[in-house]
């Protein structure tokens, strides 16, 4: 009999931290935790670049009982690899930007080596009865690859982005090859049911599979799952960081920034902090964001002077230029909103690019009445889950969420729903928010609270790797039956 708990073997672009500083998101605190249980390997890139790249020493430490082992990359991979086809071509396109999607033979050649490279020299560190997981748009190939230099165990893979419509994936040049390697999985994880049907339909459209049951799909002589596991966050964690002192401090400090308005009777307009989250990215809808907030003013005045926009969002992938064109925009736009809004007294909004410890931004999310989470396509959103988390049970805020978060599913019963593209739909989003009674706060709230405290970034992780243990695999080599 095959061993009762073999060990979890995960492979990501970045590897750790295992124990959790206050730092880890939703991916780190499920997989930490699982490792640590059964004992493993941790394997990713060193984030270093160096010479030999990945044919250069593997790094390994060994914390508690998991090998976190890593290594580099050289330049030219790092560049063809991470920067031009994971960045420039993958996550455009999973994201509906064709218009920013560009595709190249050079780094599409540089991105097959690197998952080639990257499957060899895991190999060694693999045993037979290991589980093997790996994780996100970086290494569609890694399965593939794996099995090719003879790994007969099982293969599980997650992806954290959006699996688009076939109709936009067939445009990129491998997207032939890139869905027939992620065939040699046993398992394909998506974030939600949409994209696991975005899967499943390209399977049958393109290459001639069949659709076996819910989960299961047939293409040629492979048969594998495809089933939305929804990632969470280490929810009771979270909502400890939320009561931490280093919370309190921020949550304190803003709230004396939002009470500062009243004169010493106590009198005037109570200022109503609405916060965003998020790494700067194009995919987040920032800038539609901002003018959905610059329309709430111009439509609902008696904001004026009293509605604080703090958006909160560290720099992302700055060396790409559609990162970069993105900041000067939102740079421009927040410095046009602020010089035709704000008063001597009062900054209507307010942008930072510098990051926070999660107990900092625990406490950041308790102080705000409204968290706008309005990307234009998410993969999940942990942002959302993380605002409910935080929130404080007699005063809690409401999370306004884009339609097209794959965090909706599990939030719809609490959260206001808009369409991120819909100017007017944001701002009377925000003035519905910014009114709402007590009452209707803390039901939609509650609602969300049982979605975040039940879909647990742990039991993400076990419900995976319960489906990979029992996941029935096929060899890659068998012929049809
Ligand atoms: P991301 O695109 O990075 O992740 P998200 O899920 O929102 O998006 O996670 C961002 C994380 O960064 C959150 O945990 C947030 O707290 C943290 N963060 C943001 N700003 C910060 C700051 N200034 N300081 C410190 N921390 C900050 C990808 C996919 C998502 C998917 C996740 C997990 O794009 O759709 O939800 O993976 O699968």
């Amino acid at each position: 009999m095959a061993d009762s708990n073999p060990r979890l073997v995960a492979v990501s672009n970045r590897v750790g931290p295992l124990s959790d500083e206050g730092q880890a998101g939703g991916l780190v605190v499920g997989l930490s935790d699982a490792l640590k249980r059964r004992g493993g390997v941790w394997f990713g890139w060193s984030g270093e670049t160096s010479k030999e790249g990945t044919q250069g020493e593997a790094k390994t430490e060994v914390q508690e009982n998991v090998e976190m082992t890593t290594i580099d990359m050289s330049q030219e991979e790092l560049q063809g690899f991470y920067y031009d086809y994971a960045n420039r071509s993958l996550w455009p396109l999973l994201h509906y930007r064709l218009d920013l999607a560009e595709f190249d033979r050079v780094s599409d050649k540089v991105y097959r080596q690197v998952n080639h490279r990257f499957a060899v020299r895991l190999m060694p560190h693999l045993k037979e009865n290991d589980l093997v997981w790996v994780h996100d748009y970086h290494f569609f190939y890694m399965g593939s690859e794996l099995r090719q230099a003879g790994y007969k165990g099982r293969l599980g893979y997650f992806l954290h982005i959006p699996f688009c419509a076939p109709e936009v994936f067939s445009a990129l040049p491998a997207s032939h090859d890139i869905v027939r390697a992620l065939l040699a999985y046993d398992v394909i994880g998506f974030q939600t049911d949409t994209d696991r049907c975005n899967f499943v339909s390209f399977c049958i459209s393109e290459l001639g599979g069949e659709k076996l049951d819910e989960d299961r799909v047939r293409v040629g002589d492979r048969t594998v799952i495809a089933k939305p596991f929804p990632i969470g966050i280490d929810a009771e964690g979270y909502a400890r960081f939320a009561v931490s002192p280093e919370a309190g401090e921020h949550e304190e400090m803003l709230l004396s920034m939002t009470r500062d308005r009243r004169n010493s009777d106590g009198e005037g307009a109570e200022r109503k902090l609405i916060v965003g989250v998020d790494r700067m990215d194009y995919s987040k809808g920032l800038l539609e964001r901002f003018y959905g907030f610059e329309r709430l003013l111009e439509d609902y005045p008696e904001n004026c002077g009293s509605a604080i926009f703090l958006q909160v969002a560290p720099l992302s992938r700055s060396e790409l230029d559609a990162y970069a064109e993105l900041r000067d925009e939102l740079e421009r736009t927040a410095g046009h909103l602020n010089g035709r809004f704000a008063t001597l007294d009062w900054t209507p909004l307010q942008m930072m690019t510098r990051g926070f410890t999660r107990k900092a931004l625990a406490g950041i999310y308790r102080a705000a009445r409204v968290c706008l989470v309005t990307p234009l396509r998410d993969g999940m959103n942990l942002v959302a889950k993380e605002f409910v988390a935080a929130q404080d049970p007699e005063d809690p805020g409401v999370l306004i969420l884009s339609r097209f978060a794959g965090a909706l599913d599990e939030l719809k019963c609490g959260c206001i729903v808009v369409n991120p593209y819909n100017t007017d739909d944001v701002a009377a989003a925000m003035q519905r928010a910014l009114t709402m009674p007590l009452e209707e706060r803390k039901r939609r709230w509650e609602a969300m609270r049982e979605a975040v405290f039940t879909g647990t970034a742990q039991r993400w992780c076990q419900s995976f790797i319960d489906m990979l243990e029992t996941s029935h695999h096929e060899p890659a080599a068998q012929t049809s039956s």
